[in-house]
């Protein structure tokens, strides 16, 4: 009987150590099949071509006329070539923006490629480029604008009803579409079918954003639906280009919506979150969304565009990287340049993963199973993963070189398919026998990807310090990616004096005034130069060690202001003007709260110009205020009689805190006058980062 007794109890204990050990359960909210899908898109681009590439402008006001839609050499499969050869995996196109032109042959309105000179009124530009997309094995995404600054039933229910019909017709007739893309800016002025007016409609009901997410359901069930708060993907809360460092894929969903106020909280997301919801990066490849001639060579730099991965991807989000396609209907030549600049950077510094294969140990495993070994993080198989046991949520990875090798990249990845857990972490490198620690930081979810000082490694250690649950990590990668060289920074004073600065002591600067692409035979930049008269600056950093060269690095300044003065303003403290004219982006000035527009200030430029443009940088503050909206420009000779050269908007100056730039007919002055037509925000001040002008000079 005994014996028995013993036989059993050895049964059950054997069976009980045979049987396998339960993944450890999920930490919702979590993802579903389409939001997996789209993670793993990660690079895609945006494309913003429509009228307002034909019209210079960034937000149409709804009445142009469609004869002015005509491209001259207008090749889809070039946008795709260049997408895919970018490394990109998608495209998503702007149908329709909010001045109401659309790009297809649409039933609902005569506003559209029908009516255009293009291939005589035959085009389809959304059949063209769906196909494409799937000639280059690239997926296909729109954009189609809520707001529609064209429609003469705007505010009414008939035009939510032709805007669905809309969306029926982009997702029925064009092959898999793989993203909807609902954008925030909403109501407004507009043409309106010739009413010329302001028309207010509610964001969260106007366009029955149900009805809508049911129409995508029912025609394109894998697609992802994205806007402000989703509900599938949402916007990232900037148009710059980042992510915050802390960035949960979930948010409170329900408190969002269209034109949400605390559209902040949408950089990093909800760590109680109750809705996957990550986010998505979308910037654009020149300041602006379309394409504006005076913009060639504003494309970002290198440096910039490398920052901005590692500041998307790297920070657990999807890079929607903008090309403002051209008036000829191309990818502008300098625009293909940078994007390959990129891909070969950033295949540079992926292209040596030194963790995989290295002997790597974890502080515990998930029910000491080898099946959720910590060898899984190097094993180059996502879906293999390292757990910890119940209960246990702080634990260390630990990899060991042979040798001390040079690291100055992590890559970490969660199994997001069972939510995103860890809260905290931190990063440690064993140099010369002793650990330093090289980062400590909050969230990894999808992709996290720290950029460190290279350090001479014999062991780097990860501490997950804090989670929702069991830790679930699918991957690490370590790299030593290559030094990138970082163009000149350029600081003008008012007096005209230019320095230039680059972030390494090592490198030196070069550069030329006529022009000319700089090389290290240029003139050596010493000390502070004048520079008065209008001229174009090029400079570039040179390492003379390696005889790398960075990127050149043009500025184009005009006069210099040190004769200019403020001499009259319609409110506020007029002894503070010169924050307006003291070639400081980061200083700025505003009229008083409460005064009604139009404000207005008037500079004296000292003496008389030939002008032939203005510029206004908007406020840089991190919290911005009376940004103009709607501006009028006059000058004159005597401060006395006035001619107005210029009146219009600054269209999405709110979102784009970028410099506007506004070309009139040269016209002679001494005076400038800048009028605040219409200011964003409730309190009525009219602020302003910076005014400048554009002379005809020599
Ligand atoms: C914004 C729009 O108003 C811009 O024009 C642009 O389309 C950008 C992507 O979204 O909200």
């Amino acid at each position: 009987m005994k014996m028995t007794k013993l036989l059993v109890i050895a049964i059950i204990f054997s069976l009980a150590s045979c049987k396998t050990v339960e993944p450890p359960k999920p930490v919702g909210p979590l993802p579903s099949e389409r939001h997996l899908a789209w993670h793993d898109m990660e690079y895609y681009a945006f494309v913003h071509f429509n009228m307002n590439t034909f019209t210079d402008m960034e937000w149409g006001l709804g009445g142009e006329s469609p004869k002015m839609f005509n491209p001259s050499e207008l090749d889809v499969r070039q946008w795709a070539k260049v997408a895919k050869d970018a490394g990109m995996k998608g495209i998503i196109i702007t149908a329709k923006h909010h001045d109401g032109f659309c790009l297809w042959p649409t039933k609902t309105t005569e506003h559209s490629v029908k009516n255009s000179p293009w291939k005589d009124g035959k085009g389809d530009l959304i059949k063209e480029l769906s196909e494409a997309c799937e000639e280059f094995g690239l997926k296909f995404g729109v954009y189609l604008s809520p707001w529609d600054r064209n429609d003469a039933d705007y505010g009414k229910p008939e035009y939510v009803a032709s805007y669905h019909e809309q969306l029926r017709e982009l997702l029925t007739n064009y092959g898999e579409v793989f993203e909807v893309w609902f954008d925030g800016a909403n109501g407004g002025t507009g043409y309106y079918g010739g009413a010329n007016e302001e028309r207010k409609i509610d964001n969260k009901t106007y366009y029955q954003w149900d009805k809508v997410t049911e129409i995508v359901r029912e025609l394109q069930p894998n697609a992802v639906i994205f806007s402000d708060g989703g509900p599938d993907i949402r916007w990232v809360g900037t148009e710059e280009g980042f992510a915050n460092e802390t960035n949960w894929s979930i948010m409170r969903r329900d408190e969002i919506y269209p034109g949400w106020p605390r559209y902040k909280e949408l950089r990093s997301g909800h760590q109680d979150g109750t809705h996957w919801l990550p986010a998505e990066v979308n910037t654009s490849i020149r300041p602006g969304w379309y394409y504006h001639p005076r913009e060639d060579h504003q494309v970002k730099s290198l440096p910039r565009l490398v920052q901005t991965f590692y500041e998307s991807i790297g920070r657990n989000g999807n890079f929607l990287l903008n090309l403002p396609v051209d008036d000829r209907g191309l990818v502008h030549e300098t625009d293909v340049k940078q994007l390959m600049a990129l891909k070969k950077q950033i295949d540079k510094d992926f292209s040596n993963e030194l963790a995989q294969g290295l002997q790597v140990t974890a502080t515990e495993v998930r029910g000491d199973d080898s099946a959720f070994d910590a060898s899984n993080v190097n094993d180059g198989d996502d879906e293999t993963y390292w757990a910890t046991s119940d209960g246990v949520e702080t634990a260390s990875l630990t990899f060991e070189f042979d040798k001390p090798t040079e690291v100055n990249r992590i890559l970490l990845q969660e199994y997001i398919p069972l939510g995103q857990r860890i809260i905290k972490f931190s990063v440690e490198a064993e140099v010369n026998g002793e650990w330093q620690t090289i980062d400590e930081q909050t969230t990894v979810g999808n992709k996290r990807i720290l950029r460190f000082d290279t350090v001479e490694a014999t062991k780097i250690k990860v501490n997950f310090l804090e989670s929702k649950g069991p830790l679930v990590i699918c991957n690490v990668e370590l790299y030593r990616a290559p030094n990138l060289l970082i163009a000149p920074e350029v600081d003008r004073e008012r007096s005209g004096m230019v320095s230039l600065s680059v972030p390494d002591d090592e490198v030196d600067v070069y550069y030329t005034l006529d022009g000319s692409e700089p090389t290290n035979n240029s003139k050596k930049y010493e000390k502070p130069f004048m520079v008065e008269k209008p001229t174009t600056l090029k400079a570039i950093g040179y390492d003379s060690e390696t005889g790398e060269q960075s990127e050149s690095q043009m500025t184009y300044l005009d006069i210099a202001k040190k004769d200019w003065k403020v001499v009259s303003v319609s409110s506020g403290n007029i002894d503070e003007t010169e924050k307006l004219i003291d070639e400081n982006p980061s200083t700025s000035w505003a009229t008083d709260k409460g005064v009604n527009t139009p404000q207005e200030i008037i500079i004296d430029l000292g003496e008389s110009y030939e002008l032939k443009g203005f510029t206004y940088l908007p406020i840089q503050d991190r919290y911005p205020f009376g940004i103009i909206t709607d501006y009028e420009f006059a000058v004159s000779s005597n401060n006395r009689s006035w001619k107005t050269v210029s009146k219009g908007e600054f269209g999405n100056v709110v979102n784009n805190r970028i410099l506007q730039t506004i070309n009139f007919k040269p016209t002679t002055g001494r005076y400038i006058k800048l009028k605040a037509i219409m200011v964003d925000g409730e309190d009525h001040t009219a602020s302003f980062g910076e005014v400048g002008v554009i002379t005809n000079e020599k």
